[in-house]
């Protein structure tokens, strides 16, 4: 098998089956070993926001607009764990203890397991990407994000060819997360990829952005970036990725099933049934600045299209 920065969903199946065999025959006492093992690269994740990261990579997947200010990224969220008001995750998340974090990798993957964080993250490359980010609710960003390639730490967790769908849950703490002793969604809050999607090139494991570790209001200490995609699929605060057969249930979906689908693809050109998906206000742009056009895929078409060929978007919104 070719060992370039592309991996086709075919080449991790026949490559993880492999494994299961070679796996069978070592009787499993190395499992999680190789996960682990530090390779040329040594990311380190300091636990404290705003703590600078270093060997950061640039990424050519950025794009060239203006990011939005570190004031607007941190100050108006969505994180309902903390409150549904923009402002509230910034006001209620402060005190969040984003360390001690364990990571549950579960599922039908070779290298399963719980890791600490710090360690989890050790054999891979931070890279900034600076991607758009557009909510259902109209609005959007320019974000510069730190993260790792979601198909990096895929590749490494060997899913088996039952593998169907990546599903990742949020921490379950009402202690700390004041939103979760009310019931405006079910918690926690979970979410879904196909693997395909899981495994596309920009597709992002975020933990830090503008050069530093995550405001805790943005989704400390792990959270997932899925830039074509309304921003609800890009869940916060991530303690268990586990691969699955069957499509997992999203928490908006959940909530309300005619008006947030599996896929949440961005489409100015299927509304969501209380509002037009057409247009969207840039954060950041002045209250009274004209609304700008949405583009299809958030303007990542050219990347992402082939991943939908032959799928009614409609229909599969
Ligand atoms: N756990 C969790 N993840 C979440 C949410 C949430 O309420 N809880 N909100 C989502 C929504 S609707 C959006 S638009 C983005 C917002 O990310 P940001 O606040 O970092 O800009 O986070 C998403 N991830
Ligand atoms: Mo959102």
């Amino acid at each position: 098998m070719q060992r370039t920065g592309k991996i086709r969903p075919s080449e991790i199946t026949s490559e993880s089956n492999y494994l299961n065999r070679r796996r069978f025959l070592e009787s499993g006492l190395l499992a999680g070993a190789s996960l682990l093992a530090g390779g040329a690269n040594s990311a380190s994740l300091p636990a404290s926001a705003g703590t600078k990261l270093t060997g950061i990579v640039q990424s050519k997947f950025s794009t060239s607009e203006a990011a939005n200010s570190f004031e607007d990224i941190s100050t108006y969220n969505n994180f309902y764990e903390f409150g549904t008001g923009k402002a509230d995750p910034h006001e209620n998340a402060q005190d969040f203890q984003a360390r001690p974090w364990t990571l549950e990798v579960a599922g039908h993957a070779e290298h399963t397991g719980r890791y600490q964080l710090e360690d989890f993250i050790k054999p891979y490359t931070l890279e900034e990407r600076i991607y758009r980010m557009r909510c259902v609710e109209a609005w959007s960003m320019v974000i510069p994000w730190v993260g790792i390639p979601l198909a990096a730490i895929i590749k490494k967790t060997a899913p088996t060819s039952n593998a169907k769908f990546v599903r990742f849950e949020t921490l379950n703490d009402p202690q700390q997360m004041p939103g979760q002793r009310s019931r405006v969604l079910q918690w926690p809050y979970r979410e879904g990829l196909t693997m395909a999607e899981a495994m596309h090139p920009l597709t992002l494991m975020a933990v830090g952005l503008y050069g530093q570790v995550l405001p805790n209001q943005n989704g400390a200490p792990l959270r997932l970036v899925v830039p074509w995609k309304y921003g609800f699929k890009g869940i916060k605060s991530i303690v268990k990725i586990e691969f699955v057969e069957k499509m997992p249930e999203t928490t908006w979906n959940m909530s309300a099933p005619h008006e947030y689908g599996f896929y949440a693809n961005v489409n100015p050109n299927v509304a969501h049934p209380r509002w037009s998906q057409a247009r969207e206000r840039r954060i950041g742009s002045g209250l009274f600045a004209s609304k700008q056009e949405t583009l299809m895929f958030n303007g990542y078409a050219e990347q992402v299209a082939s991943l939908y060929e032959g799928l009614d978007l409609k229909r599969n919104f």
